[in-house]
This record gives C-alpha cells, sequence and structure tokens, in this order.
C-alpha cells in the first residue's frame, strides 16, 4: 500500500486573547484555551485539528498517541475504533451533559478523539487529493456556508484590577469592530451598534443573541431594538435555560414577529428533563427551538426526537465527531428537521473545520454559530477562511485547505504556559462584578 505512514503526533496546548463576554455561566476570561493535534506523515504532510481546552483533554489526546502514530493514513477508520475501544467513554461522568450549562462539565462533553479525526481527515484529503469535506457524508453540498453574527454583552473589564486578569485593550485599533468588542456592551443600544459593526465588516444577515444574562425582559428589549435595526434579519435568542418554563413562555409568546426561533430557552425542572420542559415551551408558544444542550449524545438525541422536543440541533463536531455530525444532518434532514452547528471560543483551525463540515452538511443548514469574530486577528492559520457577506468560504484545497503558522502557535502555546490555570472558569471574572457571585443556572448572571 502506498498510503503515507503517520509518524508523528504532535498535541499543543494553546491560548488567545477574549472579551469580557457574558453568559449564563459568568464573565468570559480574558484568555481563552484550546488544544491543537498537529499529525505529520511520511510524505511530508501535516494535518491539523483543534479541540477545547484545558488539562482533562490535553491529557487525553497524549495518552491517544500511540493509537495513531506508525499507522498508514488511509487507515484512519481503524485509529478512530481502536481509540473508541481503549478509551470507552463512562457515561456515568456526563450522563447530564450540560443540560443547566455547568461549563465544568463540558469537558466530559466534548470528546478529545474528534481533533485527531480532524487531522487525519486533513491528511487524508491531501493523500487523496480533494478537499475534506468531499470525504465526509455525500461530498460537498456548498462553496460557501452561512455563519450568524454572534452578539454578546460584554462587561466593562476597567471592573477588573489591572495585572489580576488582563483583558486585552483595542482602542487603538484601525478596525471599528476590533474597538469596539473589548469595550463594555450592555443595552440594547449598544448590542445594535455590535450588530452594525459585524454586520459592517463580515456581512451577517443574521444573528444570535447570548442571554441568560439580564433580566429576561431587558433581553426581549434589545432582541426588539435588533430587529429594528434588520427588519430582515433571522434573530434568535440564547439564554442556555436560563429561564423557567413559565418565564420563557410569558417572555417569548409575544415575540414571533421578532424571533425566528429560540435557543435552550428552559431547562430541566420539576422533575422533568430539558427535553420535556422544551417540548411543552414548544406547545405552548409554537416556536422552531434550538439546542446544543439536550441533544448531545445520540442517546439525549433518541430522547430529543422522541418527544419532538427540538427543530434544530446544532451538532458541533467536537461533540459529535465529523463522520457523527454530518451523520446528523442526513438524519435530521430526512426527518424534515434543521442542523446546524455550536461553538465555543476558538481559533481559525476550528473556523476551517467548520467550513469544510459546514459544506458536507446535507440539507438547508441553519446559519452555524462561530465566536471566531471575537479571536479574529489572533489567527494560527497562513490563510484563515474568510467570512464575506455573511458566508464562510470554503478553501479549496486538499484536505482541511489550510496552513499552519507554526510560530503563532507557538506564541500562542508560550502564552498557555504562562497561566495560572488551563481550566475555564467564568466566576472568577463575575466575582469583581458582583462580589460573592456564585453561578445559578437559573437566574440571569447580572441579576443577582
Ligand atoms: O461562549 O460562553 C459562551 C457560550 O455561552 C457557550 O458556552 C455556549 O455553549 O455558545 C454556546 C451556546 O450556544 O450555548
Ligand atoms: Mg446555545
Amino acid at each position: 500500500m502506498n498510503s503515507p505512514i503517520i509518524t508523528k503526533m504532535e498535541v499543543i496546548p494553546v491560548a488567545g486573547y477574549d472579551s469580557m463576554l457574558m453568559t449564563l455561566s459568568g464573565a468570559h476570561a480574558p484568555v481563552f484555551t484550546r488544544n491543537l493535534v498537529i499529525l505529520t506523515d511520511s510524505a511530508g504532510h501535516i494535518g491539523i485539528g483543534e479541540i477545547h481546552g484545558g488539562d482533562y483533554t490535553c491529557e487525553c489526546l497524549n495518552a491517544m498517541r500511540e493509537l495513531v502514530v506508525d499507522t498508514p493514513v488511509v487507515r484512519y477508520r481503524e485509529i478512530m475504533q481502536k481509540i473508541h475501544r481503549v478509551f470507552n467513554h463512562d457515561l456515568g461522568e456526563d450522563g447530564e451533559g450540560i443540560q443547566k450549562l455547568e461549563i465544568s462539565k463540558l469537558k466530559f462533553v466534548v470528546k478529545s478523539e474528534w481533533a485527531i479525526e480532524c487531522a487525519l481527515l486533513d491528511l487524508l484529503g491531501q493523500y487523496m487529493e480533494i478537499p475534506m469535506c468531499q470525504l465526509l457524508g455525500e461530498g460537498r453540498q456548498r462553496t460557501e456556508v452561512e455563519v450568524l453574527g454572534y452578539l454578546f454583552y460584554a462587561s466593562d473589564k476597567n471592573k477588573v484590577p489591572q495585572g489580576e486578569m488582563q483583558y486585552l485593550d483595542e482602542h487603538d485599533s484601525p478596525d471599528p469592530w476590533f474597538r469596539l468588542r473589548r469595550e463594555e456592551i450592555l443595552t440594547p443600544a449598544r448590542v445594535v451598534e455590535e450588530a452594525e459593526a459585524v454586520a459592517e465588516k463580515y456581512g451577517f444577515r443574521n444573528f444570535k443573541l447570548k442571554g441568560g444574562v439580564l433580566a429576561g425582559e431587558t433581553e426581549m428589549e434589545t432582541v426588539r431594538a435588533l430587529k429594528k435595526r434588520f427588519p430582515n434579519a433571522r434573530i434568535n435568542i440564547d439564554p442556555n435555560g436560563a429561564w423557567s418554563l413559565k418565564e420563557a413562555i410569558a417572555l417569548c409568546r409575544d415575540m414571533h414577529e421578532y424571533i425566528t426561533y429560540v435557543e435552550d430557552p428552559c431547562g430541566p425542572e420539576g422533575g422533568y428533563s430539558g427535553r420535556e420542559i422544551m417540548r411543552e415551551f414548544k406547545n405552548a408558544t409554537q416556536f422552531q427551538v434550538a439546542t446544543n444542550m439536550i441533544a448531545v449524545d445520540w442517546r439525549q438525541f433518541y430522547h430529543t426526537v422522541s418527544l419532538n422536543a427540538c427543530d434544530i440541533i446544532l451538532a458541533d463536531p467536537h461533540f459529535w465527531g465529523f463522520d457523527g455530525a454530518i451523520r446528523m444532518s442526513q438524519l435530521l434532514t430526512s426527518w424534515g428537521l434543521t442542523w446546524g452547528i455550536h461553538s465555543n471560543n476558538h481559533f481559525d483551525i476550528t473556523l476551517a473545520a467548520f467550513a469544510q463540515t459546514g459544506a458536507a452538511a446535507v440539507g438547508e443548514p441553519a446559519p452555524l454559530d462561530t465566536h471566531w469574530i471575537w479571536q479574529d486577528g489572533q489567527n494560527l492559520l497562513e490563510d484563515t477562511p474568510q467570512i464575506i457577506n455573511g458566508k464562510l468560504q470554503v478553501p479549496e484545497g486538499n484536505g482541511l485547505g489550510v496552513h499552519i503558522n507554526m510560530d503563532r502557535v507557538m506564541a500562542a502555546n508560550a502564552l498557555y504556559n504562562s497561566l495560572p490555570s488551563h481550566d475555564r472558569n467564568d466566576a472568577k471574572a463575575m466575582q469583581y462584578l458582583i462580589p460573592g457571585w456564585t453561578y445559578d443556572h437559573k437566574k440571569p448572571c447580572l441579576v443577582r
């Protein structure tokens, strides 16, 4: 067999800068972390993958190395099979998933091996001289993929003592979006400014507002202001299950002319799972509902679909794998449901992976989530895929179709190594806004 052999697997943890973005979990820290997988093969090709950060994911990846190295690239499915046989995820530890957005559980929902799958598909595509999307499902469906403008409320970073947790300051950037994204954005008018800035820079036509931050009625006011400014946009809101069923119904019932669909409006309560509660929300409001919280594995997916609890499943490839995410798009499409992608903070390697996955998804995907606009400028690639007119351009080269810049990777690794902790902790920065703040999955983070 002429297939190249995988000669090396590197796992490189990296970090990048973020804004003080607000969610139900608290405030994003100034720095976020990710893990990179870099495979080298005997033909001299490099395959890359990116996944969530933190020591747990990094250790899992390092433990998988010996199942990957010295294997022919074309045996990528056997490699994944071996990994799954050896690293049989214990359902006990992630059974509840992130129904309550408990960030400490995210590491069990994310499956580290999907970064290896991405790097393997990158190598296989290079060997076969085709883009990664041609290796997935039914092959390439489109050459550009719609993404949405992911809007966040952001707190004033100056409330955090200098030196304690240093947020990036871009007040002297020539780019209006880069300046704005590091400022306080806490009112409906400021969120409209935010949407204008990203619409101008990236051409977004549709938006998602991260809720679970202010009182529900204020968040609805923000949605109304957005719709007034962008009457043709599809706008959705995602409070990550912060509202009780009763609150969610009261807040959303009269919002049909403003909101296209609601993402995880409510979650588990009163002994019922998030799936049952979302079904009741749908019954009461007739809204289309999306999730990245109540269906994060195939067993949860079964119950979600059986209950008809959801219309749009955001199949994050870091949860489902690339093959799995596309399989999901096939199932959803054949059942008349909608597929999309969920994201967390990420670099442009994940952006390229989203482009390839979105290109292979069948049917009519919902505009994909991406946090990348908050990280734009800190690129680890030579040729970061661009968002033009709200559409992510799918790289045309072989495999992932992009090239890594190792100098930037090593700088991001140095930043990671300088951190006192590598795990996401959204409570820490919150303490400077509200002393003694603790996470409560039923209270918007700034409502205490
Ligand atoms: O970036 O903090 C965040 C988001 O709230 C993230 O944690 C969510 O998982 O973006 C995600 C979502 O759509 O629920
Ligand atoms: Mg969500």
